[in-house]
Protein backbone atom coordinates (compact mmCIF):
# COMPACT_ATOMS: atom_id res chain seq x y z
CA UNK A 1 0.00 0.00 0.00
CA UNK A 2 1.41 3.20 -0.58
CA UNK A 3 2.84 5.52 1.56
CA UNK A 4 4.36 8.63 2.28
CA UNK A 5 6.33 10.38 4.90
CA UNK A 6 10.15 10.56 5.52
CA UNK A 7 12.80 8.12 4.48
CA UNK A 8 13.37 5.57 6.84
CA UNK A 9 17.22 6.35 6.36
CA UNK A 10 16.68 9.55 8.32
CA UNK A 11 13.34 8.59 10.27
CA UNK A 12 12.58 5.32 11.78
CA UNK A 13 9.44 4.02 14.19
CA UNK A 14 10.18 0.66 15.60
CA UNK A 15 8.08 -2.03 18.31
CA UNK A 16 9.64 -4.41 19.64
CA UNK A 17 8.42 -7.37 20.39
CA UNK A 18 9.06 -10.48 22.81
CA UNK A 19 8.01 -12.68 25.69
CA UNK A 20 9.11 -10.44 29.25
CA UNK A 21 12.49 -11.18 29.81
CA UNK A 22 13.75 -11.62 26.18
CA UNK A 23 15.82 -8.02 26.28
CA UNK A 24 13.39 -5.87 25.22
CA UNK A 25 13.95 -2.58 27.48
CA UNK A 26 17.41 -3.26 27.66
CA UNK A 27 17.87 -3.33 23.84
CA UNK A 28 15.51 -0.39 23.85
CA UNK A 29 18.42 1.50 25.58
CA UNK A 30 21.12 0.23 23.65
CA UNK A 31 19.32 1.62 20.45
CA UNK A 32 18.64 4.82 21.88
CA UNK A 33 22.09 4.97 24.06
CA UNK A 34 20.80 5.63 27.55
CA UNK A 35 19.05 3.97 30.18
CA UNK A 36 15.35 5.57 29.43
CA UNK A 37 13.26 2.27 29.55
CA UNK A 38 12.86 0.19 32.84
CA UNK A 39 14.23 -2.85 32.53
CA UNK A 40 11.65 -4.21 34.88
CA UNK A 41 8.02 -5.75 33.31
CA UNK A 42 5.46 -2.90 33.43
CA UNK A 43 2.64 -4.09 31.75
CA UNK A 44 2.35 -0.71 29.84
CA UNK A 45 3.86 0.15 26.07
CA UNK A 46 6.40 3.33 26.54
CA UNK A 47 7.14 5.48 23.74
CA UNK A 48 10.83 7.20 23.25
CA UNK A 49 12.15 9.01 20.85
CA UNK A 50 15.92 9.70 20.49
CA UNK A 51 18.68 9.82 17.55
CA UNK A 52 21.13 8.02 16.20
CA UNK A 53 23.61 8.83 14.21
CA UNK A 54 21.52 11.52 12.49
CA UNK A 55 18.54 8.98 12.11
CA UNK A 56 15.64 10.48 14.03
CA UNK A 57 14.19 7.34 16.05
CA UNK A 58 10.80 6.10 17.19
CA UNK A 59 11.08 3.10 19.66
CA UNK A 60 8.29 1.56 21.47
CA UNK A 61 8.91 -1.27 24.13
CA UNK A 62 5.96 -3.69 24.69
CA UNK A 63 4.76 -5.75 28.24
CA UNK A 64 6.16 -9.54 27.03
CA UNK A 65 3.99 -12.87 27.28
CA UNK A 66 5.05 -15.02 29.85
CA UNK A 67 3.23 -17.90 28.63
CA UNK A 68 3.39 -20.33 25.55
CA UNK A 69 -0.28 -20.29 24.44
CA UNK A 70 -1.05 -16.78 23.19
CA UNK A 71 -5.15 -18.01 24.77
CA UNK A 72 -3.36 -17.57 28.58
CA UNK A 73 -1.27 -14.06 27.76
CA UNK A 74 -4.24 -11.42 29.99
CA UNK A 75 -6.27 -9.63 27.06
CA UNK A 76 -4.37 -6.56 29.31
CA UNK A 77 -1.31 -7.71 27.62
CA UNK A 78 -2.42 -8.64 24.00
CA UNK A 79 -3.94 -5.08 24.13
CA UNK A 80 -1.24 -3.66 24.70
CA UNK A 81 1.07 -5.72 22.25
CA UNK A 82 -1.99 -4.10 19.57
CA UNK A 83 -1.49 -0.88 20.62
CA UNK A 84 1.53 -0.90 20.40
CA UNK A 85 1.33 -0.06 16.60
CA UNK A 86 -1.09 3.22 17.45
CA UNK A 87 2.05 4.64 19.38
CA UNK A 88 3.99 5.43 16.48
CA UNK A 89 2.30 6.72 14.32
CA UNK A 90 1.36 6.49 11.24
CA UNK A 91 2.80 3.40 12.22
CA UNK A 92 5.97 1.39 12.70
CA UNK A 93 8.76 0.78 9.90
CA UNK A 94 9.93 -2.58 11.67
CA UNK A 95 8.45 -4.83 14.23
CA UNK A 96 11.32 -5.95 16.34
CA UNK A 97 10.61 -9.39 17.58
CA UNK A 98 13.16 -10.23 20.34
CA UNK A 99 14.91 -13.77 21.11
CA UNK A 100 16.93 -14.11 23.31
CA UNK A 101 20.13 -16.63 23.48
CA UNK A 102 22.22 -17.77 25.77
CA UNK A 103 25.00 -20.29 26.34
CA UNK A 104 23.34 -21.26 29.74
CA UNK A 105 19.59 -21.56 28.57
CA UNK A 106 18.39 -23.94 26.03
CA UNK A 107 17.11 -22.69 22.75
CA UNK A 108 13.49 -21.89 22.15
CA UNK A 109 11.26 -24.58 21.95
CA UNK A 110 8.91 -25.09 19.06
CA UNK A 111 6.00 -24.53 21.45
CA UNK A 112 7.77 -21.31 22.41
CA UNK A 113 8.45 -20.41 18.53
CA UNK A 114 4.53 -20.91 18.10
CA UNK A 115 3.78 -18.49 20.40
CA UNK A 116 5.93 -15.71 18.95
CA UNK A 117 4.16 -16.08 16.13
CA UNK A 118 0.71 -16.35 17.52
CA UNK A 119 1.69 -13.16 19.25
CA UNK A 120 3.11 -11.11 16.50
CA UNK A 121 0.02 -11.88 14.19
CA UNK A 122 -2.16 -10.22 16.93
CA UNK A 123 -1.11 -7.28 14.85
CA UNK A 124 -2.59 -8.63 11.81
CA UNK A 125 -1.23 -10.93 9.06
CA UNK A 126 0.08 -7.57 7.72
CA UNK A 127 2.52 -7.52 10.13
CA UNK A 128 4.92 -10.42 9.26
CA UNK A 129 6.18 -8.25 6.32
CA UNK A 130 7.54 -5.95 8.47
CA UNK A 131 8.96 -7.93 11.17
CA UNK A 132 12.78 -8.74 11.11
CA UNK A 133 13.37 -11.93 13.85
CA UNK A 134 16.13 -10.52 16.43
CA UNK A 135 18.30 -12.53 18.06
CA UNK A 136 19.62 -11.11 21.34
CA UNK A 137 22.86 -12.64 22.45
CA UNK A 138 23.07 -12.40 26.64
CA UNK A 139 26.80 -13.54 26.61
CA UNK A 140 29.78 -14.23 24.26
CA UNK A 141 28.70 -17.22 22.17
CA UNK A 142 30.21 -18.86 19.61
CA UNK A 143 29.24 -18.81 15.54
CA UNK A 144 27.91 -22.78 15.64
CA UNK A 145 25.91 -21.82 18.76
CA UNK A 146 24.54 -18.80 17.35
CA UNK A 147 23.90 -20.94 14.22
CA UNK A 148 21.99 -23.65 15.51
CA UNK A 149 19.61 -21.10 17.42
CA UNK A 150 18.90 -19.84 14.16
CA UNK A 151 18.11 -22.85 12.54
CA UNK A 152 15.63 -23.91 15.32
CA UNK A 153 13.62 -20.34 14.79
CA UNK A 154 13.73 -21.11 11.10
CA UNK A 155 10.08 -21.09 10.96
CA UNK A 156 9.47 -17.37 12.11
CA UNK A 157 12.30 -16.92 9.87
CA UNK A 158 10.63 -17.89 6.82
CA UNK A 159 7.30 -15.82 7.85
CA UNK A 160 10.10 -12.48 7.65
CA UNK A 161 10.70 -13.79 4.21
CA UNK A 162 14.20 -14.73 5.72
CA UNK A 163 14.85 -11.25 7.69
CA UNK A 164 16.81 -11.65 11.12
CA UNK A 165 19.47 -9.96 12.72
CA UNK A 166 22.12 -11.07 15.58
CA UNK A 167 22.59 -8.52 17.72
CA UNK A 168 25.68 -9.07 19.65
CA UNK A 169 26.64 -5.93 21.53
CA UNK A 170 26.03 -1.82 21.05
CA UNK A 171 28.42 -1.92 18.51
CA UNK A 172 25.74 -3.23 15.77
CA UNK A 173 22.99 -0.50 16.32
CA UNK A 174 24.02 0.93 13.31
CA UNK A 175 23.86 -2.26 11.62
CA UNK A 176 20.74 -2.86 12.81
CA UNK A 177 19.28 0.36 12.05
CA UNK A 178 20.64 -0.40 8.09
CA UNK A 179 18.53 -3.72 7.96
CA UNK A 180 15.21 -1.92 9.19
CA UNK A 181 16.05 0.75 6.47
CA UNK A 182 16.25 -1.97 3.77
CA UNK A 183 13.91 -3.85 4.84
CA UNK A 184 11.51 -0.61 4.87
CA UNK A 185 12.72 0.26 1.41
CA UNK A 186 12.52 -3.00 0.36
CA UNK A 187 8.46 -2.52 1.29
CA UNK A 188 8.57 0.69 -1.16
CA UNK A 189 8.67 2.83 2.54
CA UNK A 190 5.29 1.08 3.62
CA UNK A 191 4.88 1.06 7.24
CA UNK A 192 2.35 -1.35 9.35
CA UNK A 193 -0.94 0.60 9.35
CA UNK A 194 -2.45 -0.03 12.76
CA UNK A 195 -5.31 -2.95 12.13
CA UNK A 196 -8.28 0.04 13.59
CA UNK A 197 -7.12 2.51 10.97
CA UNK A 198 -6.47 -0.45 8.21
CA UNK A 199 -10.34 -1.51 8.98
CA UNK A 200 -11.50 1.94 8.38
CA UNK A 201 -9.33 2.55 5.31
CA UNK A 202 -10.76 -0.83 4.08
CA UNK A 203 -14.29 0.76 4.50
CA UNK A 204 -13.74 3.55 2.76
CA UNK A 205 -12.50 1.48 -0.32
CA UNK A 206 -14.70 1.42 -3.53
CA UNK A 207 -15.61 -2.56 -3.60
CA UNK A 208 -12.64 -4.44 -5.05
CA UNK A 209 -10.34 -2.29 -4.35
CA UNK A 210 -9.33 -4.50 -1.01
CA UNK A 211 -9.45 -7.43 -2.41
CA UNK A 212 -7.50 -6.43 -5.90
CA UNK A 213 -4.96 -4.89 -2.93
CA UNK A 214 -4.58 -8.20 -1.82
CA UNK A 215 -4.07 -10.35 -4.90
CA UNK A 216 -1.19 -7.98 -5.43
CA UNK A 217 0.35 -8.03 -2.36
CA UNK A 218 -0.25 -12.27 -2.32
CA UNK A 219 1.47 -11.74 -5.92
CA UNK A 220 4.55 -9.89 -4.56
CA UNK A 221 4.96 -12.36 -1.73
CA UNK A 222 5.15 -15.19 -4.10
CA UNK A 223 7.02 -14.20 -6.55
CA UNK A 224 9.60 -12.86 -3.47
CA UNK A 225 9.17 -16.26 -3.09
CA UNK A 226 10.00 -17.88 -5.77
CA UNK A 227 13.37 -14.94 -5.87
CA UNK A 228 14.48 -16.27 -2.95
CA UNK A 229 14.65 -19.77 -3.68
CA UNK A 230 16.13 -19.16 -6.71
CA UNK A 231 19.02 -17.17 -5.02
CA UNK A 232 19.25 -20.13 -2.64
CA UNK A 233 19.70 -22.98 -5.20
CA UNK A 234 22.13 -20.95 -7.45
CA UNK A 235 23.84 -20.63 -4.04
CA UNK A 236 23.92 -24.19 -2.95
CA UNK A 237 24.87 -24.68 -6.92
CA UNK A 238 28.09 -22.25 -6.32
CA UNK A 239 29.01 -24.09 -3.48
CA UNK A 240 29.12 -27.49 -5.01
CA UNK A 241 30.83 -26.27 -8.35
CA UNK A 242 33.53 -24.72 -5.64
CA UNK A 243 33.75 -27.69 -3.34
CA UNK A 244 34.49 -29.78 -6.79
CA UNK A 245 36.69 -27.49 -8.03
CA UNK A 246 38.36 -27.22 -4.85
CA UNK A 247 38.45 -31.10 -5.51
CA UNK A 248 40.07 -31.02 -8.68
CA UNK A 249 42.74 -28.66 -7.35
CA UNK A 250 43.83 -30.94 -5.08
CA UNK A 251 43.33 -33.96 -7.25
CA UNK A 252 45.89 -31.95 -9.60
CA UNK A 253 48.29 -30.99 -6.99
CA UNK A 254 48.61 -34.15 -5.22
CA UNK A 255 48.64 -35.83 -9.14
CA UNK A 256 51.16 -33.30 -9.53
CA UNK A 257 53.53 -34.56 -6.50
CA UNK A 258 52.90 -38.12 -7.96
CA UNK A 259 53.78 -37.33 -11.39
CA UNK A 260 57.15 -35.09 -10.43
CA UNK A 261 58.19 -38.19 -7.84
CA UNK A 262 57.37 -40.51 -10.09
CA UNK A 263 59.44 -39.09 -13.25
CA UNK A 264 61.99 -38.18 -10.62
CA UNK A 265 62.69 -42.29 -10.39
CA UNK A 266 63.85 -42.56 -13.83
CA UNK A 267 66.56 -39.50 -13.17
CA UNK A 268 70.02 -40.41 -13.34
CA UNK A 269 71.28 -39.84 -9.03
CA UNK A 270 71.68 -36.61 -8.49
CA UNK A 271 70.29 -35.24 -11.45
CA UNK A 272 67.71 -33.01 -9.59
N1 LIG B 1 24.01 -10.41 30.23
C1 LIG B 1 23.04 -9.78 29.57
N2 LIG B 1 21.85 -9.62 30.19
C2 LIG B 1 20.88 -8.98 29.54
C3 LIG B 1 21.05 -8.47 28.22
N3 LIG B 1 19.90 -7.90 27.83
C4 LIG B 1 19.05 -8.06 28.86
N4 LIG B 1 19.63 -8.69 29.89
C5 LIG B 1 19.03 -9.03 31.19
O1 LIG B 1 17.85 -9.79 30.96
C6 LIG B 1 16.85 -9.39 31.87
C7 LIG B 1 15.62 -8.99 31.11
O2 LIG B 1 15.91 -7.85 30.32
P1 LIG B 1 14.80 -6.80 29.93
O3 LIG B 1 15.45 -5.85 29.01
O4 LIG B 1 14.12 -6.23 31.13
O5 LIG B 1 13.77 -7.74 29.16
P2 LIG B 1 12.29 -7.41 28.69
O6 LIG B 1 11.37 -8.01 29.69
O7 LIG B 1 12.17 -8.10 27.39
O8 LIG B 1 12.16 -5.94 28.59
C8 LIG B 1 17.42 -8.24 32.72
O9 LIG B 1 17.87 -8.77 33.94
C9 LIG B 1 18.59 -7.75 31.90
O10 LIG B 1 19.60 -7.22 32.71
C10 LIG B 1 22.34 -8.65 27.60
O11 LIG B 1 22.58 -8.26 26.46
N5 LIG B 1 23.29 -9.31 28.33
MG1 LIG C 1 10.74 -4.64 29.47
Amino acid sequence: MATGGSSTQDDQRVVLLGKIGAGKSSLANKILGHEIFKTEEIGLCRRKQGEHAGRKLTVVDTPGWDRVSVLRTPEKIKQEIIRSATLCLPGPHALLLVLPISMHDQPASANEIKSASHHVALLSHRAWRHTIVLFVCKDEMDTSAIDQQVQGAKKLIDKCEGRYFIFQNESDVTALLQKIADMAEENHGDFLIPQVYYEEFEKRMPSGTVEQIEMYEKREQELKQQYRRKCEKMELDFREQFVKLEQEINDYKTGGTMRRSASSAFLPPNSE
